[in-house]
């Protein structure tokens, strides 16, 4: 069983546990869920090689859950998830995709009105009946419709996040295979979109039954749909199909090329190569011998001018290698033609992290764990975000307790000082917070407090339905506030779960140019957001951004990846970006 399928489980037994009322293990499950997701190794090579001592150093199993685990993987099955499941017959995966509807929600639903799966809730929506559940009003019903249609909309796309450690896994045992020279993930992927609709692996080997068998058996399929000599298509138990082509070494950077796409891309690439007098395919860069007579033209009159590796196609074509990310036909084959790329900020660039949360509100970690993590992630810095007052679900912070919690990140900076003794150097906790955006554009934390952090961060948490006109002019308030550093996720949509709240974004790049307000691009693959259309406006307007993890867990501030990424498909260059400045030069770029 991957960590993928171990992890979904032990989500759903949480929900599970909370539909039965019991104390404590939610939020137990939950954590081990969470870790059992971050982590590198298999869960089930772990237990192999150190049994079940090896299991409780998973971040958040503990003894009982290693058990659990240690018979799921004697027997092949969890009998406590078996009975919890006969108890409540339910599709958990898939209620909770809904916007606004949560564990207790999908609890209340199932005890009142008996909803199993998104069918039964549509049609309670739909008729009234939801609102005989004592806590569902009209707004909520409206809510859970919407987030129904929003999610039907989004045409089954997966969530990079859900993918690319998947896709890696996959990989790496792939390239195990023998007689493999080569894998390479191909397509969005590739390029890092937002969502996925397929992944696309490509190979070279010398052996290509053997990887398409292997591939086939793989534990991540769940359907094979068709395996020839050197395709296989599948579908995977995640949800969404993956296809395997099997290649011959020489044209390797044109099959690499022509399936890391964009069509769009492609389209226009495969214009300029005609224009310039030759064909391009997924098997090469090819010049016909005959320039003449056309009819008699044949394949083997043509020569193969380029397909080794990518760079040589394109260069071939006169232009440089656009980073898979941009290729989106917006620019990129102008700019490669002009040899005028940007140069692109790196995924090693980045010097902190700016959005986190501790267990000090709804993060699982203690500020000293995420601190430890973020040093041995290399960072130079990470700041404290944690949520404030009016976020009152989240336990978030008043004035008082924020204070307390500034004198706590001042002992842990002394403990990290060097000159204190301890071995590690150099990195600084800094004093933060996301603070509430309030309906009117005031924040939930008086200045005299907000003052003392080292940064602030403003967002919006409510009221996503106000006029465009009003959203824009509340936030814009916010950035007027000279102690706003940075506007977290500036748009706050969730990805495949809620769309943006309507904002004139425009208005708010002029304004973050105006006030010195920072932009954030949150990495979250949840959230991912500015987006990457939005970036390229902020940097054009000259306004600067940061990317951050807005992580809740420890294993979540490895997200930076994702940020960088959007970053790189909005064409952000180093300059653009203030945290990839060591920490004085970044500090001179707030507003204080
Ligand atoms: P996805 O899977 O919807 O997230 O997006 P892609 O870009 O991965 O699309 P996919 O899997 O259909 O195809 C992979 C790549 O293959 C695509 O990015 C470009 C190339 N490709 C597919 N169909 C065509 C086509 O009709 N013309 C050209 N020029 N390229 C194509
Ligand atoms: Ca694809
Ligand atoms: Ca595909
Ligand atoms: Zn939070």
């Amino acid at each position: 069983m991957t960590n993928e399928e171990i992890s979904k489980i032990l989500a759903e037994m949480a929900v599970l546990y909370e539909m039965e009322s019991v104390e404590f293990k939610p939020r137990a499950y939950e954590r081990a869920s969470d870790g059992v997701a971050g982590l590198q190794e298999e869960v089930e090579s772990v237990y192999k090689k150190d049994g079940i001592k090896g299991l409780m150093k998973i971040p958040g199993v503990g003894r009982g859950i290693a058990e659990h685990l240690k018979q799921l993987f004697s027997d092949g099955h969890f009998k406590e998830y078996d009975r919890l499941k006969k108890k409540f017959p339910v599709d958990i995966a898939s209620l909770s995709s809904i916007e606004g509807v949560g564990p207790k929600m999908i609890k209340l639903l199932y005890n009142q009105l008996k909803i199993k799966n998104i069918s039964d809730l549509e049609k309670a929506a739909a008729s009234g009946e939801l609102r005989a559940i004592p806590h569902i009003r009209e707004k909520m019903e409206q809510k859970i419709l919407k987030g129904i249609e929003y999610k039907k909309s989004g045409g089954g796309r997966v969530e990079i996040g859900k993918l690319l450690p998947l896709a890696r896994a996959m990989k790496s045992r792939l390239e195990k295979v023998k007689g493999v020279e080569a894998i390479e993930i191909a397509g969005s992927l590739r390029r890092r979109q937002e969502t996925i609709g397929d992944l696309d692996f490509l190979a070279v080997s010398e052996n290509p039954e053997m990887i398409c068998e292997f591939f086939s058996k793989m534990p991540e399929v769940s359907h094979v749909f068709a395996k020839g000599p050197t395709k296989v298509l599948v579908r995977l138990k995640q949800g969404l199909d993956a296809d395997l082509r099997v290649l011959p070494k020489v044209s390797f950077g044109a099959a690499l090329q022509y399936f890391t796409g964009s069509k769009d891309h492609n389209v226009e690439v495969r214009k300029i190569a005609i224009k310039k007098g030759y064909k391009l395919n997924e098997y090469g860069l090819f010049k016909s011998a005959d320039t003449r007579g056309k009819k008699r033209r044949t394949t083997q009159k043509e020569t193969l001018v380029a397909a080794h590796t990518e760079e040589e196609v394109y260069k071939k074509l006169g232009m440089d290698t656009p980073p898979p990310e941009m290729r989106l036909n917006r620019g990129e084959i102008e700019a490669a033609l002009k040899h005028r790329l940007p140069k692109l900020v790196g995924y090693g660039d980045l010097k902190g992290d700016l959005q986190t949360q501790t267990d000090w509100t709804d993060g699982a970690n203690s500020i000293s764990e995420m601190a430890e993590e973020a040093m041995r992630l290399g960072h130079e810095y990470m700041a404290v975000t944690d949520h404030t007052r009016s976020l009152a679900m989240t336990g978030g912070a008043d004035e008082k307790k924020l204070l307390r919690q500034m004198s706590e990140i001042d002992k842990l900076n002394l403990k990290f000082n060097p000159r204190s003794g301890g071995q590690k150097s150099k990195f600084k906790i800094l004093k933060g917070a996301e603070v509430n955006i309030l309906k009117d554009g005031s924040l939930d934390i008086d200045d005299k407090t907000l003052a003392k952090l080292d940064v602030v961060g403003a967002a919006v948490h409510s009221f996503f339905n106000l006029s465009r006109e009003d959203q824009t002019a509340r936030i814009i308030k916010a950035m007027g506030n000279r102690n706003v550093d940075i506007i977290f996720h500036p748009t706050g949509r969730i990805i495949n779960r809620r769309k943006p709240y309507d904002v004139d974004i425009e208005a708010i790049i002029k304004a973050a140019k105006r006030t010195g307000t920072i932009l954030e691009i949150d990495g979250h693959p949840w959230r991912l957001d500015l987006s990457d259309e939005h970036i390229r406006m902020a940097k054009e307007a000259g306004v600067k951004m940061v990317i951050d993890t807005d992580a809740h867990s420890v294993h979540e501030l490895s997200y930076l990846e994702y940020g960088i990424a959007q970053a790189r498909r909005g064409w952000a260059e180093k300059s653009d970006i203030i945290n990839t400045l060591p920490l004085g030069d970044f500090l001179k770029c707030l507003k204080k």
